[in-house]
């Protein structure tokens, strides 16, 4: 069946919104429960952060056993993880592997640029509004469009003009670009940009790496996986999910008990240590249970990370300025194989755009304030509209008409991160007031969908059409959610966990950060309550009634 084929037939019971991770899982757990769906994709085929982000060198920062799917032992015994980081390629071959094994691309429409999404009172269900036109009805809608799926666009004065080659690491050509022998600029150096320069450092005849900000990356310690070591694995692998699943972020880390400002110098640092040896994203998070909590704790390992970049770069000037001042950690760390090294080499420039901004871009150059830069290309890794950006791009209304855009104007509101009040029977998965980003995105959406797909069940069988929040219990939750927030160090950072990277974008901090076993535990007590903090029923006009603003 084709989109067409919905056009003007009976309501859908799911229609889904994007093919990643989340899109995938959704139709799957939908068609097992008997549903009628269809997911509809704007990109010609599935993968979706891991179909755009194509970039040399773009890699995984969990560990590719755990960013998996769990719900079918069939897979989970067939695949084989080549590294212990996964590269985006081979997460998309297993992704395209999911979607075949389990039939999925018979329900799904490539191509399908969802517009416009409004809830019909009359008759209780969503009217999805393809960009071709074409409109396909649904009871319940479910957006699986990623929390990093809107790139920030690139505006600098005289881009326009450019005649050499440039492009966005969030939306790198399928086919690739060919970097060897030219002068490439790298703006930007969040994960997108530290793992682009590592990748093409060697390729290049002269790479120039613009940076207005230092991260801080850890080493991924990355190694191939051997049969040996998979099957090993595999033997216990439901058991380390579950630790996963209960665990802060979603990973099998065993969790710190140890607070860094009790210990000594000599026991923080081989700490430090053996975490760094371990490599990964919480190689220094996870050697103490108090580094987003304690500015003192946060300057141990803050300090840590630049000994360690003064010990790689060579030229002091150049590790000075990669040295990152911000507390680590609430920036997104990066995880890099070789990066800081790669400024030992000679075709490679650090350029500080702190000192000396962008003025414009001329026609085949980079104007800086105090130099110029000639270039064959530019790859601009200057991040997303992360969170927020996605629905951004959709016109979502809901009872009464009420726009999406304007009731997030000042932020966005949910209960759970699954639902919006006032807009009955639409859910979201990994949205703003869940742990997600802070987490292992596939465990997160994992947990989503089935809350989801129980729900949705749940309704089913009491013979009831819609649920919805009330606005009192989603202000509860986001006032919960920042007063969590308010415990750490995180909203302090600029950066896209609270929307200061975007222009005009309201500073918002609306990721849930006590830890995923925590959120799991209120996920399930607000169902055990009988889905308390939400409305259900059988008919709009009730909960019109019932639930106002
Ligand atoms: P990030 O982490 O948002 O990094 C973007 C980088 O681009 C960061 O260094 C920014 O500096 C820089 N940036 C942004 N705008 C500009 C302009 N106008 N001029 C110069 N430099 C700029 O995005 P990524 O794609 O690297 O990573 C996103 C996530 O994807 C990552 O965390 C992983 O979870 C996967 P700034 O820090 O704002 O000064």
């Amino acid at each position: 069946m084709s989109v067409a084929d919905h056009v003007n037939a009976p309501p859908l019971d799911v229609v889904v919104v994007g093919a990643g991770f989340a899109g995938l899982a959704m139709l799957h757990s939908a068609r097992t429960s008997g549903m009628s769906a269809r997911l509809l994709e704007k990109g010609d085929g599935v993968g979706g952060t891991w179909f755009w982000n194509r970039y040399p060198g773009a890699r995984c920062d969990i560990e590719s056993f755990d960013y998996a799917y769990s719900f079918s032992p069939e897979i989970l015994a067939e695949w084989r993880w080549s590294e212990r980081y996964a590269r985006q390629p081979e997460i998309l071959r297993y992704l395209n592997f999911v979607a075949d094994k389990l039939g999925l691309r018979r329900d799904i429409s490539f191509g399908s640029t969802v517009t416009a999404i409004t809830f019909d009172e009359d008759e209780m269900h969503w009217t999805v509004e393809l960009s071709s036109g074409e409109e396909i009805t649904a009871r319940h809608c479910v957006l699986g469009i990623g929390n990093l799926s809107k790139i920030v666009t690139p505006e600098y004065a005289g881009l326009d003009r450019y005649r050499g080659e440039w492009y966005h690491t969030g939306m790198w050509p399928a086919e690739g670009v060919e970097l060897t022998g030219k002068r490439v600029a790298v703006i930007g150096t969040g994960s997108s940009g530290i793992q682009t320069v590592t990748a093409i450092a060697t390729q290049v005849d002269h790479l120039y790496v613009l940076q207005r900000t230092p991260n801080y990356s850890m080493p991924a310690q990355n190694r191939p996986i051997t049969e040996t070591e998979s099957r090993a694995v595999l033997a216990t692998w439901t058991e380390r999910r579950r630790t996963c699943e209960w665990s802060d972020a979603g990973t099998p880390l065993p969790p710190a008990n140890l607070r860094a400002v009790d210990v000594s110098d000599v026991n923080r640092n081989f700490e430090y240590e053996a975490g760094w040896q371990r490599g990964g994203i919480s190689a220094l998070s996870g050697a103490f249970n108090d580094m987003f909590t304690s500015e003192k704790s946060n300057q141990y390992a803050q300090d840590f990370a630049r000994r360690k970049i003064r010990e790689t770069v060579r030229n002091p000037e150049v590790a000075e300025l990669l040295c990152p001042v911000h507390h680590i950690g609430t920036k997104r760390t990066c995880v890099d194989t070789g990066y800081f090294e790669v400024f030992n080499r000679d075709n490679v420039e650090l350029v500080d755009l702190r000192v000396s901004p962008i003025v414009e871009i001329a026609e085949s150059e980079i104007n800086l304030r105090d130099r110029t830069i000639a270039v064959d290309v530019i790859i601009f890794a200057i991040g997303f509209d992360a969170i927020t950006g996605a629905f951004d791009q959709i016109e979502i209304s809901g009872r009464k008409g009420e726009r999406l855009r304007d009731k997030w104007r000042d932020g966005p509101r949910t209960l759970l991160g699954v639902q919006t009040a006032g807009f009955p029977n639409l859910f979201f998965i990994t949205g703003p007031g869940s742990p997600s980003v802070l987490s292992n995105m596939v465990v997160s959406i994992e947990q989503h969908v089935d809350w989801i797909a129980d729900c949705l069940r749940h309704l089913r069988a009491n013979h009831l059409t819609c649920i919805e929040p009330t606005y009192e219990a989603e202000d509860d939750w986001m006032s919960h959610v920042d007063d969590l927030a308010r415990g750490t160090l995180y909203p302090q950072a600029n950066s896209w966990y609270s929307g200061t990277n975007v222009l005009g974008k309201p500073r918002a901090f609306n990721i849930y950060t006590a830890g995923c076993h925590t959120y799991r535990s209120e996920c399930e007590n607000i169902v055990a309550a009988g889905y308390s903090g939400f409305v259900l029923s059988d008919n709009i006009a009730s909960v019109d009634k019932e639930n106002c603003p």
